[in-house]
């Protein structure tokens, strides 16, 4: 991580006047802070990771742990962590960092735009190097365009820069903020087969809304419609529309799981719920040389 100075440079080159700053964040990582008529948000270039995201009018919509680690080389618990180029643990190395290694890197900013309409842009940047050929010996580039309007709108496109093809997963890993998650259920699986990481990996199939219940670790195949979280206690929906994701992965610790988490404060497990648009498991995207993938997720908060 570089110092101050490099923050400030950013803050100069990039910098939007009463709309958008770089500036140190918790632990000295660059945060771009983002003011607008339509929304408050902030985004972490450690990671990429968005960890504020409050439209005009609305309570905050994504959860940080109070307890997140906040250093280079641990990722943060909470935000909408960028997991790539697998989930999870690598299949085959089980030394590798979990969920990749896209969500402990810095990452460029390439742009950073004001529209009149009052949302703001950001592109990310990042691309194999040293540090990643070992782990994953291919040449890539991750551009990540966020737009953060009165809906969070989350680009994550993956080009192969390399001679060969590869096969990779990703999952956009959003923490949502709820009010308590026992009174939360989640609405668009209905019928829909998933792995249940709690069970082996088991396949099981559910209908109806999915209540949260106890330690919920599952892995939604073949979904591309529209999820929303339904949030009695804060008396809203917050909605998740995907584009070329065909898996959505929803987690909550619980008790135990959290307890066993040391970045999680006590009783936080209640105030979030993971709804995770990607493309994970035997959702895996193959990218010949040249191609591109674009992800898409588009996140609303809904009344209730
Ligand atoms: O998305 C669900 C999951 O893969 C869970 O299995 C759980 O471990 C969670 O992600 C958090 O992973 P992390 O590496 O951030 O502790």
């Amino acid at each position: 991580m570089e110092p101050v100075p490099h923050i400030e440079g950013l803050n100069r080159r990039f910098g939007i006047a009463d709309t958008a700053q770089v500036v140190a964040g918790k632990g000295g990582l660059p945060v771009v802070r983002i003011t607008s008529p339509a929304a408050h948000a902030e985004v972490s270039l450690y990671g990429a990771q968005v960890l504020s995201w409050q439209p005009a009018g609305a309570e905050e919509a994504i959860f940080v742990s109070e307890r997140s680690h906040w250093e280079p080389g641990v990722p943060i618990r909470g935000g909408i962590p960028v997991c790539f180029p697998w989930f999870g643990n690598k299949a085959d190395d089980p030394k590798a960092p979990k969920h990749g290694f896209a969500r402990t890197r810095e990452w460029r900013l390439d742009s950073l735009c004001a529209d009149d309409d009052g949302s703001v842009t950001l592109v990310c940047l990042t691309s194999n190097d040293d540090s990643t050929r070992p782990w994953w010996p291919h040449d890539f580039l991750l551009a990540y365009r966020i737009r953060i309007a009165q809906t969070l709108r989350l680009e994550l496109s993956v080009v192969n820069r390399g001679a060969g093809p590869f096969r990779f997963e990703e999952a956009l890993h959003t923490y949502f903020r709820v009010g308590r998650v026992q009174q939360a259920c989640v609405r668009g699986l209905d019928g829909v087969a998933y792995l249940d990481k709690t069970d082996g990996f088991r396949e099981k199939r559910k209908s109806g809304d999915l209540l949260i219940a106890g330690q919920t670790d599952n892995a939604y195949m073949d979904t591309e419609g529209p999820i929303e979280i339904v949030d009695s206690s804060l008396q809203r929906r917050l909605r998740t529309d995907k584009l070329h994701s065909c898996s959505t992965v929803v987690w909550n610790p619980w008790h135990d799981g959290a307890a066993t988490l040391s970045d999680f404060g006590e009783n936080e497990w209640q105030s979030m719920l993971c709804v995770e648009a990607g493309n994970v498991m035997r959702g895996a995207v193959t990218l010949a040389p040249g191609e591109e993938h674009m992800l898409r997720a588009t996140i609303s908060v809904l009344p209730q």
